[in-house]
């Protein structure tokens, strides 16, 4: 017997709220080259109408433009710059899922280096906007003001060159960040397992009524598809979870979401067995390590001889599609994870 239904003993205690994390919302990060010609053309398009305006002597007059040419530089720059690091989240405050997955998807300690990087540069490019801001200020000399705002160029160019690799680091990143899944770690969640092509998808379908991509041929589902009813949260989580060593990308997703967002796994077994039932109890028997609740749900039964259906089922308490609604539906009504407000703003 693999089974032990203790569901309500794990939900005394509702977990803190989580956010909704969204990482469609990164802003695409450029090269050193886009942001310092959106700057530069930002000036030299400023100045053009400035240049009518300001009547004043021609020293006065040089002054003023460069003056204001720097400094429409320098804030195009720092407001490139600040936008970057604004837009990437927080990743020590994230929640464990996501930090996680920031973790074993990304080069963690890059990603910090990067961002720092980011910042460092912001902080050089203000700080030669003052220098160069009193240079051109105070000088007497014709002569120096254009030789200031060349060296004001010349400097914010190159500390801006200095972090190309720290950009391009985190360009890679947010395009991994974006395709996460956008769970909602405060919702009840249940997430379908099982081997590949055992009917994980077409279950979350009779569930929910959404509708993915579904297929004969196994590694069909290439993303954890997520569907809602009834305030529970169902993760369709594909991947052959035995080959723990040897895991990519969407099957460390599913790995995390059964480590820290699963509340109840459904586990799929299908004894048309594209993959031999021995396998698809062992890794059953795996799953255990994970402490959850489980449910396990015989798909594929119109397909099935009714004696070995009934047989396999009562052996392994497993259920069928009637069966598996109403226990699960019944969990929203027992669990209450969240208070109503956190449902609203996950
Ligand atoms: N006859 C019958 N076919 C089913 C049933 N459930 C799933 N299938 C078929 O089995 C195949 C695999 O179904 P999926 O739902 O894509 O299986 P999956 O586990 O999500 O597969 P992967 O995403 O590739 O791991 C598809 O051809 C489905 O139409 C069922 O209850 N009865
Ligand atoms: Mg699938």
């Amino acid at each position: 017997m693999y089974l032990k239904f203790t569901v309500l003993d794990n939900f005394i205690n509702p977990q803190p709220l989580t956010f909704l994390m969204n990482f469609q919302s990164l802003v695409k990060v450029e090269t050193p080259r886009f942001y310092l010609d959106v700057a530069f053309r930002r000036a030299n398009n400023k100045l053009k109408l400035a240049r009518q305006k300001i009547i004043k002597n021609r020293f006065e007059k040089s002054k003023q433009l460069e003056l204001l040419r720097i400094e429409i530089i320098n804030d195009s720059l720092i407001n490139s710059l600040k936008n970057i690091l604004v837009s990437f989240p927080s990743i020590d405050s994230m929640p464990k899922f996501y930090n996680e997955l920031v973790k074993v998807t990304l080069d963690y300690p890059n990603l910090k280096k990067s961002l720092g990087a980011v910042n460092w540069c912001s902080n050089k490019i203000a700080n030669f906007f003052i220098i160069y801001k009193n240079k051109i200020k105070n000088t007497k000399d014709a002569g120096k003001i254009n030789q200031y705002r060349r060296e004001f160029n010349g400097r914010v160019s190159s500390v801006l060159k200095q972090i190309t690799e720290n950009l391009r680091y985190l360009e890679e990143s947010r395009r991994i960040m974006k395709e996460y899944p956008i769970i909602k770690t405060s919702l009840f969640t249940a997430v379908i397992t099982g081997f590949p092509n055992v009917g994980k998808t077409t279950l979350m379908y009779k569930l929910s009524g959404s509708k993915p991509e579904i297929n004969s041929y196994p590694f069909t589902t290439r993303n954890l598809n997520l569907a809602f009813v009834n305030n529970i949260q169902l993760i369709d989580a594909p991947g052959a979870l035995d080959r723990f060593g040897k895991m990519n990308n969407i099957e460390k997703q599913a790995y995390l979401a059964l480590k820290y967002c699963c509340d109840l796994i459904i586990y799929v077994i299908d004894l048309t067995e594209p993959y031999p039932l021995d396998k698809q109890l062992n890794l059953l028997n795996n799953l255990k390590e994970y402490n959850k609740d489980m449910l396990i749900y015989l798909s594929k039964q119109d397909l099935i001889d009714k004696n070995k259906f009934d047989e396999f089922s009562k052996r392994y308490n497993a259920l069928n599609i009637k069966e598996l609604s109403e226990e699960l539906f019944s969990y929203s009504n027992r669990i209450k994870k969240h208070s109503d407000k956190d449902i609203s703003s996950s």
